[in-house]
């Protein structure tokens, strides 16, 4: 057990010797970004380990989202939900588009279908749903409304590397889904992200990785209004290695997981992360949301005697975006009740593959006190 500061994640990497082999080829050939052979290398290895065919590498989560919705050259309005990180909601606003709030499911988290149809207008152009904390969106039902109204769906899979759903990979469900490689997440190439997309999409894919190239076309000609979201070679050859050793990691996460869940059951007033059937989990996040009314202890309690024992927990995803201080003036947080009831209620605890048992039942024990639950640490 340590006494050293705790966070709320802890980015995984691989032993610096692997690392620096993977890299001193660099050396030799100068070739630093721009699609080199690391970048390819790496999403070779992607695509076969999430078993999907087609792939482009970006940057970061961010531009991926930013740069696909482009490519897919929407209009009008976006259906979304506001109980997510900033990314989802500027991504879309960034792109001219107006974002419409769907609220939440109470027990995923999700974009709740059952609200979904009644916000579809004749501007609508698509949906774009998340995944949030890794918890899968209601696919079949999602697909079944877009198919109905003739709407684009792209998903937000920020949270979702290496999972499954009834056995296929979370990116073979609408038509692009898109991925973040953040320090930050179960699986990191320091930054970066990928934009995974179906094979229905007929120019998406060149049309996407021009605009992450500034929208070159050949030396002379440049046909789209483009960025620069290329990956470059040393965030690639982090992937590489981190890939090598992320089956591990991630048992290494469930193990956290599960002692959170040993700890904390049972305990009236607090509600953790839902199980969903048919899904293989990468334990990205681990939500715990409190219910002052039966705890008699708010939320903002639990994150202050967290923090005043150097445990920093994280309030994901409070506020919601509609509520960002951009956005205010243009949304309604009572649009979305589910949502705003658990922005304010939820915390997301500590969690990353190293992190000692002896600290998860440490943390608990905080928790725990706390609650007046009969436990040492106050
Ligand atoms: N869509 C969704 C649903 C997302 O959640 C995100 C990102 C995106 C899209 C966009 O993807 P990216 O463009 O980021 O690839 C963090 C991450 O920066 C962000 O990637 C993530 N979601 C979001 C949920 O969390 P912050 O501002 O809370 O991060 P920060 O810097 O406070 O870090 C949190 C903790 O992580 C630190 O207290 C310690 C640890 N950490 C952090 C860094 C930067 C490390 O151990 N190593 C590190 O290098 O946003």
């Amino acid at each position: 057990m340590s006494k050293q500061k705790i966070y709320v994640t802890r980015s995984s990497m691989p032993e610096l010797s692997e690392y620096i082999e993977e890299i001193k080829d660099i050396w030799e050939t100068h070739w630093m970004t721009n699609m080199g052979a690391k970048h390819e290398k790496f999403r070779h290895r992607l695509q076969e380990y999430l078993g999907v065919e087609h792939m482009h590498l970006m940057v970061n989560g961010h531009m991926a989202l930013e740069l696909a919705l482009q490519a897919l050259k929407l209009t009008g309005e976006v259906i979304t939900t506001p109980f997510t990180f900033a990314s989802t909601t500027h991504a879309i606003v960034r792109n001219g588009l107006t974002p419409v709030f769907c609220d939440i499911r109470p027990d995923d988290y999700t974009i709740d279908t059952e609200k979904l149809e009644r916000l579809i207008t004749d501007r609508t152009s698509a949906i774009v749903p998340v995944h949030v904390y890794g918890n899968i969106c209601q696919v079949e039902e999602i697909q079944r409304i877009a198919d109905k109204y003739g709407l684009v769906v792209l998903y937000d899979a920020a949270h979702t590397f290496g999972e499954t759903y009834r056995g296929n990979s979370v990116a073979a469900f609408g038509d692009v889904s898109c991925y973040s490689f953040h320090a930050t997440k179960v699986f990191n190439s320091i930054e970066g992200g990928a934009v995974c997309y179906s094979d229905r999409l007929n120019e998406f894919g060149l049309s996407l990785f021009r605009l992450k190239n500034f929208g070159i076309r050949s030396e002379t000609e440049v046909d789209g209004v483009g960025a620069n979201a290329k990956m470059n070679e040393f965030c690639a050859a982090m992937g590489i290695c981190n890939l090598r050793h992320i089956d591990e990691e991630i048992a290494k996460r469930k193990r956290v997981v599960d002692r959170y869940r040993e700890c904390l059951q049972d305990i009236s007033g607090i509600k953790l992360p839902v199980v969903q059937p048919d899904v293989k989990y990468n334990y990205a996040y681990f939500p715990v949301v409190f219910d002052e009314q039966v705890l008699g202890v708010t939320r903002n309690e639990i994150y202050m005697t967290l923090a005043a024992h150097e445990i920093y927990s994280r309030k994901y995803f409070y506020p919601l975006t509609s509520q960002f201080e951009c956005y205010r003036q243009r949304f309604t947080e009572g649009d979305t009740p589910v949502a705003l009831y658990f922005s304010k209620r939820v915390l997301t605890l500590p969690l990353y593959a190293d992190l000692a048992l002896a600290d998860v039942d440490r943390i608990c024990d905080i928790i725990k006190s706390k609650l007046q639950l009969g436990n040492k640490e106050g």
